[in-house]
Parts: C-alpha cells; structure tokens; sequence
C-alpha cells in the first residue's frame, strides 16, 4: 500500500493550486515530490516523547482517542510522515537575501512559499484521510484536529511535533539548528497523518538523533550559525527565543512587501482558535549550507 500512497500523493503535489505560487512570481511549484515514512503505533519512541517534548505530546493512540475514532490497538495503527521538500528555484533565489535597515529579509518567493504551505499541508491531510477511507480504513491528522495544541508557556512546543514524528518514521535526524535533515535536506516542511491501514514500516537507520549534521558527527561546518542574523545558534544549540522574535520582525516587514497576496493564517493555540499574522518566517540557517537539499553525511554512511 505504500506505492499506492506515494503515486497518490506524488499526483497531489504535481496538479493541485495549492502547490503552486502566486502568478505574480510565475506560478511554480512550491514543493517537488514528496517523500514519505512509516512509523509502528506501538513503538516505545512515542513514550520517549513524553520525555523530550513535552508530558502533552500525544502517542498515536492518544490523538486516534483525542479526534474521537473507535479504540483500535496501538499495533494496528501506523504513522505515515510526510517531507515536503522545497524546489530548487525557491532554494537558489533564498541564497541571496533583501537587506532592509537593521533586518535581513528572506526573498520574496521563500516568505511566500512558506506562506502558502500552510494550507497545502492542510489539503494535503484532509485528501490524505480520504484516500484512506475511500480504501475502507480510518485516519486522523494533528494538523486538522482541534485536538492540536501549541504550548508557548515554558518555551516553544506541541503536543504533536511533526519533526519527531518524522524522526520515528526514518525520515532524518536532528542537527545543530533543530531542524530535521531529511534525505532531501533540511529546508522541508512535514505534516502526518495516522491510520489503521496495513502500511509497512520504514525502519530508522540510526538511533543517533545527530546522525546527519556535520557537525555532531564530525565537529565541522557550523555554517547555519554563520548564517543566522539572530545569533540564535551556537555550539550549544539552537535558542527558539531569538528564533521565534527575529521571525517577528521579518513578519513585520513581509506584510508591507506581499501582504496583500499572503493567506490567512489561523491555529489552535493553548486551547483556542486565533487568527495569526500571515506566517513568512525566517530561514537562513536552511539555505547555503551543505544540509539544504541533502543529507551531507549519506555517503559516509553508506561506506
Ligand atoms: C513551535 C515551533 C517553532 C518554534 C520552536 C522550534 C523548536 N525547535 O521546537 C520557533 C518559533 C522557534 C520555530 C521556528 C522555526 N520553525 Co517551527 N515549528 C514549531 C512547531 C509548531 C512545533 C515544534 C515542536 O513541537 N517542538 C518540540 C520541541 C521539543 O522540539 P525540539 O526542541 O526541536 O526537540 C529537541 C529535543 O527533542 C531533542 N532531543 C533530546 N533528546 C532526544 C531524544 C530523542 C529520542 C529525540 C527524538 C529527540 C531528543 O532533540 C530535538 C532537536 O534539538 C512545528 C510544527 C509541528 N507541529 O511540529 C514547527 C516546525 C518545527 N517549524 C518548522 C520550520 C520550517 C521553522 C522555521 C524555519 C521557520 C519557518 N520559516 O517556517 C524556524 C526554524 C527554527 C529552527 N532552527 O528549528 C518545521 C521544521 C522543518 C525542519 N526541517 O525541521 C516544522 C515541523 C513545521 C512544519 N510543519 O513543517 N518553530
Ligand atoms: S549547516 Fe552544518 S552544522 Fe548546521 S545543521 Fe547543517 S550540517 Fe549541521
Ligand atoms: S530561522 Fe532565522 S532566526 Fe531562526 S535560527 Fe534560523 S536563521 Fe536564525
């Protein structure tokens, strides 16, 4: 059922609108073809979670219960993570950057591709359950459900993180910024979705959680911390406070140059709905650097 779920999804991402651009920046793609991992429901990983994110993070069978499907064994169920990887074009053209007074602007087409991810990785949910439906199966998605919650208080997290979702399901490790670094890079995004379909499990390579950051594996490169006009990034990690207020002021200046074509952007968050600011975000630590596009420790893994 895999390939099914792939030809199903690699069909999505290549003909809906909502994978493209705005005309105004000539209407390409978004994202290339979408790359995807199985996770186990009864995998002791989900505990683990518990642990490193937060006592609120769901296991499978606890947001299976939370979006109100019948019980069903935590063997039965399986976790299918989606990588979104961004396309070249977007990728080379946020090399360079708009340097505005006192702020480093990501390129317009970045701050809108991330923009209009949003509400692809929501589609792409909602048409996820329905295909499995349609093959007589259930599924349920954090990213739909008002079973989703991000905590803000005692730092930055949810109660279904999809990069450890990723992790569990063999898609990438951690590395120096945070980011998961997928076999297509780190400049992606991710969404999942859980069901009681027959998938078959994709096992993780490694149970090193640093595996494909130069620098954890090998004490080199640094170079997202070069990169970060925040100053968010060192040898001890990454610091989602600077992260989070230096997206702000990005945020700010974004709306003034392609506000009026943003989407609407709403969350559930500590326990409501709120309409946020047009999320563009920052990614600097994701572009020029050896992970971008690829894991650029694979080779030396092989051998
Ligand atoms: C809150 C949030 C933020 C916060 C905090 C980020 C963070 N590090 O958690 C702020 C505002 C700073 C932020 C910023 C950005 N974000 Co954000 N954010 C989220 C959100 C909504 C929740 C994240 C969450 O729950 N984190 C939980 C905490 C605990 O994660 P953590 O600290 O990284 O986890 C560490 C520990 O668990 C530790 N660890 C210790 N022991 C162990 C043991 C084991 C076994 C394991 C597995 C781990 C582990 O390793 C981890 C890495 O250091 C997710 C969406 C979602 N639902 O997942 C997106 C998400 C993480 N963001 C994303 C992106 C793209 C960004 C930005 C680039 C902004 C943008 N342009 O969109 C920046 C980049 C920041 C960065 N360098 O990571 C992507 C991730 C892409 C990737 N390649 O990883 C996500 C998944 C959105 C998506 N759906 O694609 N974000
Ligand atoms: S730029 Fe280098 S050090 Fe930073 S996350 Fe990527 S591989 Fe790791
Ligand atoms: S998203 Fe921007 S501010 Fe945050 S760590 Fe990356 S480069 Fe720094």
């Amino acid at each position: 059922m895999n390939e099914k779920v792939q030809q199903f999804l690699d069909e999505l991402f290549s003909t809906t609108e909502l994978n493209r651009l705005h005309e105004k920046y000539g209407n390409g793609r978004i994202f290339s073809t979408p790359i995807i991992g199985v996770a186990k429901g009864d995998d002791p990983i989900f505990e683990k979670f518990k642990e490193v994110v937060g006592p609120e993070h769901f296991t499978p069978v606890e947001l299976w219960r939370a979006c109100g499907q019948d019980e069903e064994s935590p063997s039965n169920l399986r976790i299918l993570s989606i990588v979104f990887p961004y396309v070249d074009r977007i990728r080379e053209e946020s090399k360079d950057f708009i340097e505005f007074p006192r702020v480093k602007l990501p390129a317009d087409i970045y701050s809108l591709g991330r923009n209009y991810a949003n509400e692809f990785k929501k589609e792409t949910c909602r048409q996820s359950i329905n295909f499995f439906k349609d093959h007589s199966y259930n599924a349920v998605a954090a990213m739909v459900s008002e079973a989703f919650s991000i905590y803000t208080k005692g730092g930055f997290y949810s109660n279904w993180s999809e990069r450890h979702i990723a992790y569990a399901a063999g898609l990438g490790t951690f590395s120096l910024t945070d980011a998961l670094i997928t076999e297509a890079g780190c400049n992606v995004r991710f969404t999942s979705v859980v069901t009681n379909a027959p998938l078959q499990i994709t096992p993780r390579k490694s149970d090193d959680i640093h595996a494909n950051c130069l620098y954890y594996a090998k004490g080199t490169c640094r170079q997202c911390e070069k990169n970060c006009p925040a100053n968010a990034i060192d040898i001890n990690g990454h610091d989602k406070n600077k992260c989070w207020a230096y997206g702000q002021r990005i945020e700010r200046k974004m709306r003034h140059r392609i506000g009026d074509i943003l989407k609407p952007h709403f969350r559930y968050i500590n326990g409501e709905w709120k309409e946020q600011q047009p999320p563009v975000g920052c990614a600097f630590c994701q572009f020029d650097v050896p992970c971008m596009d690829k894991n650029p420790m694979a080779a030396e893994q092989k051998e």
